[in-house]
């Protein structure tokens, strides 16, 4: 027979309450000399027989989705450990070492910064089995996300590794003032925006690393089978806390990452059974729980609970005590067994059965304190991840049991305020030389001296070949891809741009010029597409047919429309990523593709086309994500404005996406009225980020309303896509061409200023001007820049601002948009004229176009009136002229209105 463990499962008395215990160890019995007599591979099939006949509706059986409390990889399975044991353990030691002196050292000297050492403390042996066996790094190398609160062990490992210097390590969480004395500065946390030739992904928001690392795992099989890249030979590898498998984020996809059978993704949860304010799962077993999930899901689980000690008790565990006493043992108690020592553990532990008892007693306290946990234990860790670089056809989760703090000793291993402690007194410090080891003597450990070896000893020798075997040194970001070139605007938007009053909306503006991307021979393979379910709202079936959606596995049946020229095409080399009702994985793909230039070295321009409502509200922390790690390509907020949409009510309309991607520092926001404004930003985005190859991205709007598209006034695409052109002038002019009251629109709105202006001429009497204010968010960005350097620099000539230039001399300046006032606002203080803000604040509802337009005061007669009034406001009008508007255009005069809330 196999395996003690088995044995002893089979021998075990069954505690459970049966009908009839006589029958149950006759067919034990069986079972257990099927194995003696013909192995386990015929055990399983046997039960395979078995449990298809319980399953039968009328027996109804479901097999338990757990397992027992033990490693899944028994010490007869586990691979003979490749390195060198030692020297491995004294180099995870040094890293312990420097990475708790960088954060207690940042705190001693500015109690401000904060930081970590608990999360690293437990994870530090999960890492350094990755780092020295597994996690390939170049630039062809791994994908690693890694546990952001364990950023300061990834420091202390570059630092070993020569790539980081002392005086970095005395700036983490200082980059500001690094930067003024020319050394790196080290960030909170993974942020390939502030430490670009380091990190490659942002994790510290939790659940946004685990939802990416699929994605990314996913998109890699979508270059492959695409034809565009081999990339067969990268991993992703995801190192995550227990706590953090809480995020709704951190699961969505999971059952994705199986169906897709992404056995090129290993994720290692380290489950030292603490989050931040106690334990993750104080009444229960989080790696139990985690286990079914995972199981379900159809990933292959790998516990890895406990470490090589453990592996002697069990064999003289006749009895099945151990197994008894985990599975009544839920993880609160497993922390209070941490925080305590030897003693307690036998008295509480070992103590609570005689058997038990009995496996301690040949056991000092000292060994009873110092048993691992399996994610401590290199060998086992060894194991787990080699068993999950074997597995194919699906991803491997293991779920890695320690102990947060780990070796901090009385002062924090398994505390309940472990997680927030930054500070050590010297006789903890002492405690935690001692406890790993440590070369360093009391007055280094005092001073927190951080401890590089020299050069040619074992540990650095030994380090260094390791990483040279493994590819290079990781984490390491890379920004080197050739740039793409764009075809000329002619050839996809001319209909846009000479558009002659023909009638579109412009998101069917969109698709026409994408659809021409797509075949162009340069850039059309690098376009994804990517939909949320909505490809058919937004006008884009055509594609399915024409470039296909991705599946990994082809289309396996005959779809419903087979005869239609849109039929429904799912192909292994498709390319839109058509990511079903999700907007999270469809921002999760949109950064896998807007982030190849970095990951694969081969740019690629995403569009992801969505209802605006559902972006920036609903996964914005996974758009700043995917700012932070430079994302180049386009968002492309449909049926955006609160207006356009009429039927739809509170629930769709979009009034504020503008706003929060304003405040995304390298997001383009824009929200373009016609075709050919929409086309003149695509054209200047794709070169900016395709050839000139920039870190930025846009966020676009598009409407479904179709009215008549002009050809767009010649010379004016400069001063678009700075945000604001003169679209047209009613009334007399000045004699520099001007006219004095300003009527600024944008999106939706535009052409109800239009009309405005044409009113305030025709009905009014009063000059005025319609402008497209295509984006509000590039003026300010313009503002204050200039604002700022004429305030530094008061000796120099002053600088003009756009809206300066533009705005100058207006007498009164009036903005309608869509969307909340907050969007055109801000550009209030830049604007050296009286300045009136109209927008759709409040929630949404439905109605018509033109009677949502009138309610929230946005459509051409209240601009009038706001014109009239500001003039009124001047002098230059009597009230009764206003009064007049009001009564003539029968204006609501309700108070409060109805969208104040
Ligand atoms: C979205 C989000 N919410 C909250 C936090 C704050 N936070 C940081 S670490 C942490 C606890 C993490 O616990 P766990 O995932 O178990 O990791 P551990 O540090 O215990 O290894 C929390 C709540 C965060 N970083 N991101």
């Amino acid at each position: 027979m196999s395996d003690p463990f088995i044995q002893k499962q089979l021998a075990l008395d069954a505690t459970l309450t049966e009908s009839d215990p006589i029958e149950t160890a006759e067919w034990r019995e069986s079972l257990a000399s099927l194995l003696g007599a013909s192995g386990p591979q015929r055990v399983r099939e046997i039960m395979d027989v078995l449990s298809a006949i319980a399953r039968a509706p009328d027996i109804g059986w479901r097999p338990a989705l757990g397992t027992p409390y033990v490693n899944t990889i028994p010490a007869s399975h586990q691979p003979p450990f490749p390195g060198d044991l030692a020297t491995e353990e004294r180099l995870a030691s040094l890293m312990r070492w420097n990475a708790l002196a960088m954060v207690v050292r940042a705190n001693k000297a500015y109690g401000e910064l904060g930081g970590h050492i608990a999360s690293y403390a437990s994870a530090a042996d999960l890492f350094e089995v990755g780092f020295n066996h597994f996690f390939r790094g170049g630039n062809q190398g791994d994908l690693i996300f890694y546990q952001p609160h364990s950023a300061p062990g990834v420091y202390a490992r570059a630092f070993l590794e020569g790539r980081l210097q002392e005086d970095d390590l005395a700036h983490y969480r200082q980059e500001i003032s690094a930067r003024k004395r020319g050394v790196k500065g080290l960030s909170s946390y993974p942020h390939p925006w502030l430490m670009p030739d380091f990190w490659q992904f942002p994790t510290g928001s939790m659940g946004i690393g685990p939802i990416s690392s699929i994605y990314q795992a996913r998109f890699m099989r979508y270059l492959q089978h695409r034809g565009l890249l081999d990339t067969s030979a990268r991993r992703v590898w995801g190192v995550f806390g227990d706590g953090e498998m809480d995020e709704p984020e951190s699961m969505s996809a999971l059952t994705l990452a199986a169906r897709e059978k992404l056995d090129n993704l290993t994720w290692i949860v380290n489950c030292n059974l603490q989050r931040l304010d106690g334990p993750v799962r104080g009444n229960g077993r989080i790696i139990d729980e985690l286990e079914a999930l995972f199981v379900g899901a159809g990933w292959r689980v790998i516990k890895l609970v406990w470490g090589s000690d453990w592996d002697g008790l069990f064999a003289r565990d006749s009895e099945g005590a151990l197994a008894r006493a985990f599975a009544t043992t839920v993880d609160g108690q497993f922390q209070t067994f941490a925080a305590k020592d030897g003693r307690y553990n036998r008295e509480h532990f070992f103590g609570q059965d005689p058997a038990l008892a009995a496996l301690a007693q040949g056991l000092t306290d000292e060994q009873i304190d110092r048993l691992k946990r399996g994610g401590h234990d290199l060998v086992k860790i060894h194991a787990a991840y080699h068993a999950a670089m074997e597995t194919t056809g699906l991803p491997t989760v293991i779920l890695a049991q320690t102990k947060k703090g780990y070796g901090m000793g009385e002062a924090g291993q398994g505390r309940m305020t472990t997680h927030q402690q930054k500070k050590l007194e010297r006789d903890d410090l002492i405690a935690f030389r001692d406890h790993f080891s440590l070369p360093l003597t009391d007055e280094q450990v005092a001073s927190l001296s951080f401890y590089r070896p020299a050069a040619d000893s074992p540990e650095m020798r030994y380090l260094h070949e390791r990483r040279a075997a493994l590819g290079g040194f990781t984490p390491e970001r890379h920004s080197d891809a050739p740039p793409v070139p764009v075809p000329p605007l002619a050839r996809y938007g001319e209909f846009a741009v000479k558009a002659d009053g023909k009638e579109m909306s412009t998101t069917m503006a969109f698709v026409r010029m994408l659809t021409s991307l797509l075949k162009d021979q340069h850039l059309g393979p690098r376009v994804v597409p990517i939909v949320a379910d909505e490809a058919r709202t937004f006008g884009m079936a055509n594609l399915f047919k024409q470039v296909g959606i991705y599946s990994f596995n082809g289309q396996a049946y005959e779809p419903e429309d087979i005869g239609s020229v849109l039929s429904y095409r799912e192909a292994t080399d498709g390319q839109i990523l058509e990511e079903g009702i999700s907007e999270a994985g469809a921002i999760s793909s949109w950064t896998s593709a807007a982030t190849s230039y970095s990951v694969h070295g081969q740019a690629m321009l995403p569009f992801y086309i969505y209802y605006s409502m559902f972006g920036f509200q609903r996964v914005g922390d996974l758009i700043w994500a995917a700012a932070d790690q430079r994302s180049r390509g386009f968002l492309l907020g449909a049926t955006a404005g609160r207006t356009t949409l009429g039927g739809e009510g509170l629930q769709h309309q979009d009034g504020t996406s503008l706003v929060q991607a304003a405040a995304v520092p390298n997001c383009r926001a824009y929200d373009p009225c016609f075709a050919g404004e929409f086309a003149v930003i695509l054209d200047h985005g794709m070169r900016q980020m395709m050839e000139r190859q920039e870190d930025v991205f846009y966020y676009v709007t598009l409407m479904n309303e179709n009215y008549a598209q002009p050809s767009l006034p010649t010379g004016v695409e400069r001063d678009l896509i700075k945000g604001l052109y003169r679209y047209a002038t009613h009334g007399p002019e000045n004699d520099k061409g001007n006219s004095k009251v300003r009527l600024l629109g944008s999106g939706a709105i535009l052409r109800e200023v239009i009309a405005a202006a044409e009113l305030l001429a025709s009905e009014w009497g009063v000059a005025a001007e319609a402008w497209s204010a295509t984006s509000f968010s590039e003026l300010a960005r313009d503002a204050r820049e200039v604002e700022r350097f004429n305030r530094l620099h008061p000796r120099e000539d002053a600088r003009v601002s756009h809206i300066e230039r533009c705005l100058g001399g207006a007498t009164a300046v009036i903005a309608a948009t869509d969307y909340v006032r907050a969007w055109p606002q801000l550009i209030a203080s830049y604007v050296d004229a009286p300045f009136t803000a109209l927008g759709t604040d409040g929630f949404g509802r439905s109605d018509t176009r033109a009677a949502l337009r009138s309610f929230f005061e946005v459509d051409r007669h209240h601009v009038v009136l706001a014109a009239l009034t500001a003039l009124r406001h001047q002098g230059q009008l009597d009230a009764s002229v206003c009064a007049e508007a009001v009564a003539r255009y029968g204006l609501s005069t309700e108070d409060p209105p109805a969208w104040l809330v």
